[in-house]
């Protein structure tokens, strides 16, 4: 047969597998499959389409929107972690895949209107990770999380629903939006990224089951902090600069978005931390919807994720917007980290 008519991998088109086809063959090798997971991530993906299409030109907008609230085109000139917020809500309720969500920009669960139907799952997110990079033109991301329902029926979702552990996630994943936008994922087969062709308006498989080096060589901590940072976090900031027998001294990579930090550690290895501090008690980052996914799709690609003291996905919520040290990366640039500060 012509080379040209041959098939090719499941699912692919001549540029690969889009996201779309890899939930559609990893769907059917589910059995009992509904497909309301593939529909979630389908809409999903269509709010990382809208928002990353916005980013690219947020930088455009506020030279345009410099007359007021409205640019030119006469668009509404929206704060764009509020637009991203606004686009994952409205892509998701009607879809009756979800019963409740959370999001960082909102501060109670947002309820799926009456008019549509509630489905299993619910969804969580921070829509805009990093949004102060924006106007710099640095990389940042979208962060989300899937749980099914615990509450019984098939009503509206609770707080109840929301408050669940990482352990009990269906799947996770991000967007960068960045050089390339990427969108990253697991659900628990693997991790899996995608890298949108803005020509063809599809996300492409290009990572295919993501693995973590064991161990790296960049730190990725914000040492603005170093004077607010307990002995035992010093301690370890001091010990992975230093030159060791085993290994040259550690670099220090931070671009202040996590998604971009956390990305870069999947990649290449190494550790991202934001320790608890003097301000921030119990840290900076909120667990169910920034630490509780990276720790789930890096546990997924053989890392580690901790507070210090426990793994991120055992930490049982008690609040919508808690906070949580966080300590992630290779398991054994996660586990030297420990040994400075658990
Ligand atoms: P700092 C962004 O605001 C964010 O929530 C994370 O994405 C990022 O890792 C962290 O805060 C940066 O915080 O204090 O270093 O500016």
């Amino acid at each position: 047969m012509d080379e040209h008519l041959s098939v090719g991998p499941v699912g692919s088109t001549f540029f690969g597998q889009t996201l779309e086809q890899h939930l559609l063959h990893m769907q059917r090798q589910q059995a009992g499959a509904t497909g309301d997971f593939t529909g979630l991530f389908h809409q999903i993906a269509l709010a990382a389409k809208i928002i990353a299409s916005q980013v690219s030109k947020a930088g455009l907008a506020n030279i345009l929107g410099l007359t007021g609230d409205v640019n030119v085109q006469g668009e509404e000139v929206m704060k764009l972690d509020v637009f991203a917020n606004t686009t994952l809500v409205r892509c998701v309720q009607q879809g009756g895949h979800v019963c409740v969500m959370g999001s960082e920009e909102v501060a109670e669960p947002i309820p799926v209107p009456p008019q549509f139907p509630k489905g299993k799952y619910v969804l969580q997110f921070d829509p805009l990770d990093g949004s102060g990079n924006i106007d710099i033109n640095a990389s940042i991301g979208t962060i989300f999380s899937v749980h099914r329902r615990k509450t019984a029926g098939n009503g509206p979702g609770t707080l109840e629903d929301c408050l669940q552990p990482g352990r009990d996630i269906v799947a996770a994943g991000y967007v960068i939006y960045g050089s390339s936008n990427m969108f990253v994922y697991s659900a628990g087969q693997g991790v899996h990224g995608f890298t949108f062709d803005p020509a063809i308006g599809e996300f492409f498989l290009s990572h295919e089951n993501l693995r973590i080096p064991k161990r790296g060589d960049t730190y990725s901590v914000n040492e603005g902090n170093y004077h607010k940072w307990s002995d035992g976090v010093r301690a370890w900031v001091d010990w992975i600069k230093k030159d060791e027998p085993s290994r040259s001294a550690y670099r220090l990579r931070y671009i202040g978005a996590m998604v971009a930090d956390f990305h870069r550690t999947l990649l290449r290895g190494g550790i991202f931390a934001y320790p608890s501090d003097r301000k921030n008690a119990s840290g900076k980052l909120r667990l169910l919807y920034e630490a509780s996914p990276l720790a789930f799709v890096c546990e997924h690609a053989g890392g580690a994720a901790s507070d210090g003291q426990q793994r991120i996905v055992d930490i049982l919520p008690t609040a919508l917007h808690q906070r949580t040290p966080l300590y992630i990366g290779s398991p054994d640039d996660v586990a030297d980290a420990l040994r400075f500060v658990g």
